[in-house]
């Protein structure tokens, strides 16, 4: 089927499961209701798969494992395949980005910048394919030489959230792939369509059956039971921290090690000698850009106490003239919240703020216009007079709000920025080079970015510290978290040795 064909089949139908290149209908014969947050409507229903579905679709993986077309081809004929991907992924990139939006509610512009990125990630990786090179060991023995190999990991199961779909399934997918794993994909089951429009693509590019496979559904269902699949060598898994937690210890229980991308509540920092206007576009963007629903969203802005009142009005003045429309609109800055679960949790927040002493300087609520009908909206909200302990600050919203808490000196700065359980990502606003180099130093966190925020790349490493994850993806590391490395080891003296001494040199 056209992937056209595919995309339009998908409103108002019924999505199957893909394992080893076919399209089959669930063994439960259920599909759930995926819904647009734009409308607060279900749009279209997803296969409910499960258990037997996910060990089907291990099964299906396991088998192009040893596939000769998969296994045996050279590791440049791998990204010669993994650029006709990223061909195919550019020309559809307008339908894909356009089945996001539908989807998650994020805006069409957003998608369309990220529908670009995923074939710029594959070429990147595709070049990687036949570089991926082990090293000659010297060893302290005579007569003896011993090289790495590096090899592919096996079936990988990869879990993905609703926020930024395709994206986060790339950054597992795309090194695995080069590596030569194989993939059983168990999306968020609040947005199935996309990792089902990339199997259309796939198999056009010509990848083996089997070699990328979806299993749509539930998470403590399909999620559940891949995560516990005895067929799996490595899970990578984005999402909230707390299913983090049973993921890993569902691999763990069978000494699967796992890739875990979870949540944050990260620090971003605005000392008083930073150019005031480029910090508050920067603190604006990290915070309320998708709509506070990204894992590295700036939700501690904490401020020098000389500036802090001036950096709130800054903040509150560009903030209270943030668009909030429709998702597929120009004009729109901050579309709805991707699930209703997620605004009710939102408000929640809000309502804690409030009771712990904050004082809303813009928003708070949802917005009051009649065209924005049942969709899921809330108004980008700003928090003043914030201390670490409350709620808002200690939790992660996944939500446009934004806590300003207020330091006197470095120390107490530092004290308070990882004072959290979260390690994720980290910003400072400042001309001051040594205070920047201090603070990213000093500061809990996977990625630092000093005057800029979000300014992510799948050339980045990058991966969070304390309960924001394990594990790194982006650049070579990416490669390094999906494969595995062998040693080898070969005596060339000719010698016969005594059987009973190991050799120590
Ligand atoms: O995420 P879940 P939810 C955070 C954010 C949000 C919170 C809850 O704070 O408010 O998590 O969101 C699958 N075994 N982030 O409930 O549950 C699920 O089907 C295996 C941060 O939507 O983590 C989906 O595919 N899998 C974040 C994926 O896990 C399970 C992105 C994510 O869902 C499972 C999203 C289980 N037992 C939420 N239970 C980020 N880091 O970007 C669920 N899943």
């Amino acid at each position: 089927m056209s992937l056209r064909t595919r995309v339009e089949s998908i409103a108002g139908g019924r999505t199957d499961l893909y394992i080893g290149g076919e399209w089959l209908k669930p063994r439960s014969g259920r599909y759930l209701d995926s819904y647009d947050p734009a409308t607060g409507e279900p749009w279209y229903q997803a296969a409910d798969g499960g258990e037997a579905d996910i060990d089907l679709a291990v099964a299906a993986a396991q088998r192009a494992l040893r596939d000769p077309k998969w296994r045996d081809i050279t590791q440049t004929e791998r990204g010669e395949m993994m650029r006709r991907l990223a061909a195919l992924v550019l020309e559809h990139a307008e339908e894909i980005a356009q089945l996001e939006t539908r989807d998650n509610g994020k805006l069409l512009k957003e998608m369309r910048a990220q529908a670009r990125n995923l074939p710029e990630a594959l070429i990147y990786f595709a070049g990687m394919a036949d570089k991926i090179q082990g090293e000659t060991i010297p060893v302290n023995k005579r007569n003896i030489l011993n090289f790495t190999v590096r090899e592919p990991i096996g079936v990988v199961g990869i879990i993905v959230p609703w926020n930024s779909p395709l994206m986060l399934l790339s950054s597992a997918l795309s090194p695995s792939l080069a590596i030569g794993n194989t993939l059983v994909v168990k999306p968020s089951e609040h947005t199935s369509a996309s990792a089902l429009a990339l199997a259309e693509l796939i198999e056009q590019a010509g990848f083996p059956p089997g070699v990328f496979n979806v299993v749509t559904g539930y998470g403590h269902t399909a999620g559940d039971a891949l995560t516990r699949h005895p067929g799996i060598s490595k899970i990578s898994f984005t999402g909230g921290t707390e299913t983090g937690r049973k993921v890993a210890m569902n691999a763990a229980s069978h000494l699967v090690p796992s890739n875990l991308e979870l949540g944050g509540k990260s620090p971003h920092v605005v000392l008083p000698d930073a150019d005031p206007e480029r910090a508050a576009i920067g603190v604006v963007s990290g915070i309320f850009a998708a709509a506070g629903q990204t894992c590295i969203a700036g939700s501690r802005c904490f401020v020098h106490e000389s500036i802090y009142d001036d950096m709130i009005d800054r903040l509150a003045a560009r903030t209270a003239r943030i668009v909030i429309d429709h998702p597929a609109k120009d004009h729109t800055e901050i579309g709805p919240i991707a699930l209703k679960s997620q605004l009710e949790k939102i408000e929640r927040y809000v309502g804690f703020g409030m009771e712990d002493g904050g004082q809303i300087v813009v928003g708070g609520k949802a917005p009051q216009r009649e065209e924005l009908g049942k969709g899921w909206y809330y108004e980008p909200t700003i928090f003043r007079n914030v201390t670490n302990d409350m709620r808002i600050a200690r939790d992660e919203i996944f939500g446009p709000v934004l806590a300003m808490l207020k330091f006197s000196d470095e120390d107490e700065l530092m004290h308070l920025a990882n004072d959290t359980r979260y390690g994720l990502a980290a910003g400072i606003w400042t001309k001051d080079i040594d205070r920047a180099l201090r603070f990213a130093k000093k500061v809990d966190a996977g990625t630092v970015w000093i005057n800029t925020y979000r300014s992510a790349s799948f050339m980045t490493p990058s991966g969070g510290f304390k309960e924001s994850g394990t594990g790194k993806l982006g650049g070579f590391e990416g490669i390094r978290e999906f494969s595995r490395l062998k040693s080898v080891v070969i005596d060339y003296s000719g010698e016969t040795h005594d059987p009973f001494v190991m050799r120590l040199k």
